[in-house]
């Protein structure tokens, strides 16, 4: 049987797994044509995905560079301690780990390193915009742990840091994490350290979604001010699929033997590899320019969406994100994005605040721009952008299958000015 003729460049696989293969291609096809606006999401470079599909991972390194329980690491070694030395040059820490599989991994080795099971920890709720790993009550964080939650306040959409203070000055946690995932405004890291000091507690800054913009200088370093940095590598910081610890040489110890053997087996170094070169990447001058657009980009299109009348929460953005509540419009969140999908804008549904619809069934979207700005697009299309949604949103409402249609064509003429870095097309 001759595999199927695809426009895409896979010939092993095309070989090996033609059925597979289609998929592969198909996906390609999906992220070159549709505009691509979920905020932790991103386009890697050739390079990233290159290093991320080698050889590398056919070798097993437990342990440390210069301390592994295994054999053969003359390469690994290097390849690991490229990466710890260039996230510790991007950031400006002493201490990197960077074998975290990810995100969630990475924030349960927090609690390993720091708390005992039992132990208070408090984190941003997560209908709030803070994320499940941060003690939330179906995490393994929230039910090995006793998670105390913060949230922000229903006028403003913004934290309230006379309750974050109160909060724990009454519940004395063990860690305290600040970051989150539906978070549209700058972190008040200072705040959160002079709170987490008062009340003697580790306090953790989750980056995951702005690591890119920290890099970049688009958003200020948490570095000054807390204990941790946990982040994924994959979001604003246009990574492999992956995450690394970062910390004062003080924390280090506890941070490595918590990931491993803590948590984790063998490092996967074709991960550490591919992050290795989103850092050499991030650490141009071209990189700042992105960071700084991304937020260029979300600051527009969130104008762009007050002129036509949507409620943002907070009432705009000062990073990546923006966080849409729809209840005015009169149209849930899930059948909003699910509109918007085949419209050809690929956003996810997600709570608001004091939200009182369902995780599952919610009144909100978010959106962001890491992907778009990797792609090229500026704050003049944001307008369009805008009025995209816009339309999508209204014909969610009306079930108007022609509208969505119509969008979909504009956005694919769009694109096809604008080839997505990584892709074969
Ligand atoms: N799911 C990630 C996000 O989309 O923000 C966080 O885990």
């Amino acid at each position: 049987m001759t595999a199927p003729q695809h426009p895409y460049t896979h010939p092993a696989l095309t070989a090996a797994d033609p059925e597979l293969a289609a998929l592969v291609g198909a996906e390609e096809r999906l992220q070159a044509e549709t505009l691509r606006l979920i905020p932790s999401e991103n386009y890697v470079s050739a390079a990233v995905l290159e290093a991320s599909g080698t050889v590398l991972q056919n070798k097993y390194s437990e342990g440390y560079p210069g301390r592994r329980y295994y054999e053969g690491q003359q390469n690994i070694d290097q390849v690991e301690t490229l990466a710890v030395e260039r996230a510790k040059a991007v950031f400006g820490v002493e201490h990197a780990n960077v074998q975290p599989y990810s995100g969630s991994p990475a924030n349960l080795a927090v609690h390993l390193a720091f708390a005992e099971p039992g132990d208070t920890v408090m984190g941003m709720a997560l209908p709030m915009g803070g994320h499940l790993t941060h003690g939330w009550g179906v995490s393994a964080t929230g039910k090995w742990f006793r998670g105390v939650q913060y949230g922000v306040r229903h006028d403003t959409g913004l934290i309230d840091f006379d309750e974050v203070r109160e909060l724990a000055l009454k519940e004395r946690p063990k860690v305290i994490f600040c970051g989150g995932t539906a978070l549209p405004r700058t972190i008040d890291f200072a705040a959160f350290g002079e709170i987490a000091r008062e009340a003697g507690a580790v306090l953790v800054a989750d980056i995951a979604h702005i690591a890119g913009l920290v890099a970049g200088g688009a958003h200020p370093s948490p570095v000054p001010h807390v204990d941790v940095i946990s982040t994924t590598t994959h979001k604003t910081l246009r990574g492999p699929r992956g995450a690394m610890l970062m910390s004062r040489e003080e924390h280090a110890k506890a941070l490595d033997k918590a990931v491993f053997p803590g948590l984790q087996g063998g490092p996967h170094n074709q991960t550490t590899a591919a992050i290795a070169v989103a850092l050499r990447e991030a650490s141009q001058p071209s990189f700042r320019d992105y960071a700084h657009a991304v937020v260029a980009n979300a600051k527009a299109l969130a104008e762009a969406l007050l002129a036509r009348g949507f409620d943002l929460v907070s009432g705009g953005t000062d990073n990546h994100l923006i966080l849409m509540d729809l209840t005015p419009k009169q149209v849930p969140g899930k059948i909003a994005a699910k509109a918007l999908d085949r419209a050809g804008l690929v956003v996810n549904y997600n709570t608001v605040p004091y939200d009182t619809r369902k995780p599952f069934d919610p009144s909100g979207i978010r959106i962001g721009t890491p992907s778009l700005t990797s792609r090229g697009l500026a704050p003049g299309h944001m307008t369009l952008v805008a009025d995209w949604i816009d339309r999508g949103v209204a014909a969610a409402g009306k079930g108007d299958e022609q509208a969505l249609a119509a969008v979909r064509a504009e956005v694919g003429d769009l694109l096809g000015a604008f080839p997505a870095p990584g892709l074969p097309v």
